[in-house]
């Protein structure tokens, strides 16, 4: 038997937190504890996805008209199942369904909360075995209860959101999230089945020489992104400390590295999106959330990303995230190049 002496599992935090606010009924523990379940079977999914028979397209396509890895299909279904059961969600938008899902009974009705996600990005890495993620964001719904959710329930800035976090499946699963006071990182230990505290009250350093972008996009970037980039390559001899390219095509798995290391992640505009690729609902707005709780920044090169009045649940936008610093110096880059 593992001994497990002042291990916190995330229910017992979960429990705890909610006894710090007396005025909380628990239906956001409810449906942080079903996503955590969820979690759990979507990990035991992927970990398998070589062995049992969920690889390889699905044949359709999702609304991005990127190929549905069964494995994408397979965790929207498991969250939504997740969501539905806590009882506590009116309606979800995924990345894997074009409008929006509604809980149209009694329950989903008179739920408090909304949920967005992108059930698991990155998935082109499914089948080469790098790691991937489910990212996740929860707001209170502005439609009144009992009444049909809508769209404008998700089109809160995501100041608005109450609860945000990301689940990464690669060396060790871990679930990392906010609700507004610190991020905290929960590690699954699979000897008993449960996420236990790991990584209390993440900061993020404010400087890191790690940059994280897609370089194969070079000629299509801004000017500023263009000379940023330049900046880091030169060996900067003030500080010694030459920056260091890392890139793994997993916004998760790029986000978290950085995050615990310090570092930046951009994914701006280029002259072929020129809202960049990544969305703002279940991808930016949770990963901003988070980089601004553990004390960092998330900008879209020229403002918070958290303020962004959303016109549309898949909208998408450019992206800058990680160390306060080194986000600032982008931005300085973006300033100078795009006011000459
Ligand atoms: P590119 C994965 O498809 C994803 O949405 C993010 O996880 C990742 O950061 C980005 O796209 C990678 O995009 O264009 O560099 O392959």
């Amino acid at each position: 038997m593992t001994e497990h002496n002042n291990v916190q599992t995330l229910n017992q935090f979960i429990i705890q937190r909610q006894a710090d606010y007396p005025n909380a009924s628990g239906e956001l523990s409810r449906l942080l504890h079903h996503l955590g379940i969820a979690s759990k079977i979507v990990n035991r999914a992927v970990n398998k996805a070589g062995l049992v028979d969920v690889l390889g397209a699905h044949g359709d396509q999702n609304v991005q008209g990127e190929d549905q890895q069964k494995l994408d299909v397979f965790a929207d279904n498991h969250f939504i199942n997740a969501m539905r059961a806590s009882g506590e969600c009116a309606a979800i938008a995924s990345e894997e369904n074009e409008e929006i899902i509604i809980f149209d009974d009694e329950m989903g009705r008179n739920a408090k909360y909304v949920f967005c996600m992108d059930p698991l990005d990155g998935s082109s890495n499914i089948d080469v075995n790098v790691s991937i993620g489910t990212i996740f964001s929860i707001y209170l719904r502005v439609s009144k209860k009992g009444e049909l959710p809508t769209k404008e329930d998700f089109l809160q800035e995501g100041t608005k959101q109450v609860a945000a976090g990301y689940v990464i499946y690669g060396s060790s699963t871990m679930l990392v999230y906010t609700t507004g006071n610190g991020v905290n990182g929960f590690t699954l230990d699979p000897s008993i089945g449960e996420f236990c505290l790991s990584h209390p009250n993440i900061k993020t350093p404010k400087n890191g020489n790690i940059y994280s972008i897609n370089e194969g996009n070079y000629i299509n970037l801004p000017a500023g992104v263009k000379k940023y980039i330049k900046y880091c390559q030169e060996d900067d001899t003030k500080t010694n400390r030459p920056y260091t390219s890392r890139y793994i095509g997993s916004l998760v798995a790029d986000f978290h590295r950085n995050l615990l290391k310090g570092g930046i992640f951009i994914y701006p505009n280029t002259s072929k999106n020129s809202n960049g690729k990544l969305r703002l609902l279940y991808e930016c707005n949770p990963i901003a959330f988070i980089a601004e709780q553990a004390g960092g920044k998330a900008t879209d090169g020229t403002g918070r990303i958290l303020k962004i009045k959303p016109e549309s649940i898949h909208q998408r936008v450019p992206f800058y995230t990680g160390s306060l610093n080194m986000v600032k110096k982008a931005e300085d880059f973006l300033d100078f190049f795009n006011n000459i």
